[in-house]
């Protein structure tokens, strides 16, 4: 089973308009040279709609962040799914470690923003991972599985058909620290098990995402494990040219 290489960047909560029309500037002029990579940008909320219309297709577009109500209505500060897919997002991120730890993104909530996305037709790019203690405690595949078990309870295995998987060990987010190649490989490879328990055809063709301080040195390695299927980037995704060589890693 061949899977298309994902590289996504996450810009979190940086850039502003003249800073982002100059990045998606510079990753355009790079995307002929990387066209077997798939490529998203996720900017933050309000830049959406002008980042979609630059990248006018040619660079895909997702949200950070939506909420897990059913409808729109009196949620303030809240963005609904059908608003990130009118301003041009195919594709929106649930359940970044940022989320669950500063924004009460509990496993349940991670569920229902999942299962949000799902019923509006965006994929959702499920981010797990375990911290610094957990791993150190040995519970890293017990906190995989419990992050991985409260989205597929509540959305069932044939939810992941469309759905795209971002391990990202807390503990190397931002931090400039990187799983090595095997830890990552390691995490996958249980992610991808956990799955094909349940079954095999479709976690066979989930793409698995790693995520953690990836940069253009590290890519390579990182992206040649069997089961990592391309990368969520984070600061290294705020410079055209560390992003396109991240890209040209995958
Ligand atoms: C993890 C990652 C992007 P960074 O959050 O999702 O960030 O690459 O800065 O560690």
């Amino acid at each position: 089973m061949s899977r298309q290489y994902l590289v996504a960047g996450n810009w979190k909560m940086n850039g502003g308009r003249a800073a982002n029309a100059e990045l998606i500037t510079g990753i355009l002029a790079g995307v002929a040279a990387n066209a077997s990579v798939e490529i998203l940008v996720c900017p933050p909320s309000v830049y959406i709609d002008a980042v979609a219309q630059q990248a006018a297709g040619k660079i895909k577009v997702g949200g950070q962040n939506l909420s897990e109500q059913e409808k729109p209505g009196a949620f303030t500060g809240e963005i609904h799914g059908t608003m990130l897919k009118e301003v041009g997002c195919q594709y929106v991120l649930v359940g970044h470690s940022e989320r669950r730890a500063f924004y009460g993104d509990a496993d349940d909530v991670v569920a229902g923003k999942f299962k949000a996305a799902q019923s509006l037709g965006l994929t959702p790019i499920l981010c797990v991972g375990e911290t610094l203690q957990e791993r150190e405690a040995g519970q890293t595949e017990a906190v995989l599985a419990r992050q991985l078990n409260a989205v597929l309870d509540l959305n069932g295995i044939d939810s992941f058909a469309n759905s795209v998987v971002a391990y990202e060990p807390v503990w190397a987010i931002g931090t400039g620290k990187t799983a090595s190649p095997q830890q990552a490989q390691d995490a996958h490879a249980f992610i991808r098990g956990q799955l094909a328990a349940k079954n095999a055809k479709i976690s066979n063709s989930t793409r698995l995402l790693y995520g953690g301080s990836v940069k253009a040195d590290n890519a390579v390695e990182l992206f040649s494990c069997p089961d990592v299927d391309g990368g969520l980037i984070g600061g290294a995704s705020l410079k055209a040219a560390d992003f396109l060589a991240i890209c040209a890693a995958a």
